[in-house]
This record gives structure tokens, C-alpha cells and sequence, in this order.
């Protein structure tokens, strides 16, 4: 009885907070910059070896993140191509994370144009967007400052912060993401 009981009360306050909703995230960047990689690690922080394909289209995970909540991760391809799709999901975003690939240096100018393209579509203006400096493994120049370079947030008020980091070391993630869920739950509350 006790059982039925608590798993009422459970199922009620699910209903009332919707504390079982996932929020949607959007994985967008430049081809390679790490976004699927980025979603293996989100998915099974215990993966041993990453194996990724060029993603065509999205792909859709939904995932438990260090069960403080759910989050339905739309993973989209960034070949030139493929992003003219990107918008289709800007409607349903509760966060975007932009990846780069900040070993790349010669990309930086059109990955920042694309980074300018999501923050002026009028779906996302209020939405977080985390941007991951990725490989970081692979700098040479430790003296490079991403976090000037596509650090926007003076031409937005919303929340919006530069992490580096490295998915294959998984350094960094961490931190950034939790950075990313505190900023969904802050602007869910609004
Ligand atoms: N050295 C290094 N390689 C990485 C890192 N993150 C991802 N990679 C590699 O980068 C390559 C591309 O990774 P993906 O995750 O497939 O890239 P993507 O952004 O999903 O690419 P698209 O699906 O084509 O848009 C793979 O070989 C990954 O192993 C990293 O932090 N360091
Ligand atoms: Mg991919």
C-alpha cells in the first residue's frame, strides 16, 4: 500500500512540477568541430573509444544527465549542405551548444558567422548557448583565447558562455554542461 502510495505522490508531483519533461538541446557547429563525439561522452561517461560518422540530418538522444534531468539532444550535421536545416529546430530549443573545433584556426571566421546566424534567429532569443571550444588537445598556441573571439554576450542578454574543452580527454565538459543546466532550469523558472 505504502508503494502505491509514494508511486502516486511520485507520478502527481511529476505531473505538477513536470520534473520528468525533457528540455531540448540543440548540437550545432562546423563539420568535425566534436558535436557527436560530445554526445557519445553525455550518453556513457565510461566509453572507452569514440567512433564517429559524418552526421546526415539530426539524430536524437534523450538522456538522463547525472539525474538531474532530461534532455532530448537533437545532434545535427554542420557539412555547408546540411546547415540550411539547422532552423527547422531553433522553434523547439530550450538551449543550443555551438561546437568549434579550436585547432581548426583557419574555420574560425565561418564558424563565428554561423555562431552569429543562431544568435540573431528571433526562435532562440532568449535560449542559453553554450559554446565549446573543442580539441583543445590539439592547440599548439596555448596563448589562443577563444573565449574573446566568440564570446558574444554583449550583443545579447541572454545567458551565453565560452568553455574550452577536449571530448576525447573529456576535460572540461563537465563543468560547461552543468554551466548549461543551470542556465535551462534558471530560464524554465522565468
Ligand atoms: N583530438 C581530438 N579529436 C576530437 C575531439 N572531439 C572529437 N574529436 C574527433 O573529431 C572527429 C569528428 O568528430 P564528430 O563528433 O563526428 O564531429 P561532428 O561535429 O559530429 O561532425 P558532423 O557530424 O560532420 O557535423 C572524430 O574523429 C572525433 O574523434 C577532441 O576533443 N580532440
Ligand atoms: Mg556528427
Amino acid at each position: 500500500m505504502g508503494l502505491y502510495i509514494s508511486a502516486f505522490l511520485k507520478h502527481l508531483g511529476s505531473r505538477l512540477f513536470n520534473s520528468d519533461k525533457a528540455s531540448s538541446v540543440i548540437i550545432v557547429g562546423l563539420a568535425n568541430a566534436g558535436k557527436s563525439s560530445l554526445v557519445q561522452i553525455l550518453k556513457d561517461e565510461d566509453v572507452e573509444e569514440l567512433h564517429t560518422e559524418p552526421t546526415v540530418g539530426h539524430v536524437v538522444e534523450t538522456i538522463n544527465y547525472k539525474d538531474m534531468v532530461n534532455l532530448h539532444i537533437w545532434d545535427l550535421g554542420g557539412q555547408d549542405k546540411l546547415r540550411f536545416l539547422w532552423q527547422r529546430y531553433f522553434l523547439t530549443a530550450e538551449a543550443v551548444v555551438f561546437v568549434i573545433d579550436s585547432s581548426e584556426s583557419e574555420r574560425f571566421h565561418e564558424a563565428l558567422s554561423e555562431l552569429e546566424n543562431v544568435l540573431r534567429a528571433e526562435e532562440l532569443r532568449i535560449v542559453p548557448v553554450l559554446v565549446l571550444a573543442n580539441k583543445q588537445d590539439l592547440v599548439k598556441d596555448k596563448t589562443q583565447d577563444l573565449s574573446k573571439m566568440f564570446d558574444l554576450s554583449s550583443l545579447s542578454d541572454r545567458p551565453l558562455k565560452v568553455f574550452t574543452c577536449s571530448v576525447t580527454k573529456k576535460e572540461g565538459v563537465e563543468e560547461a554542461m552543468m554551466w548549461l543546466v543551470e542556465s535551462i532550469q534558471r530560464n524554465n523558472r522565468r
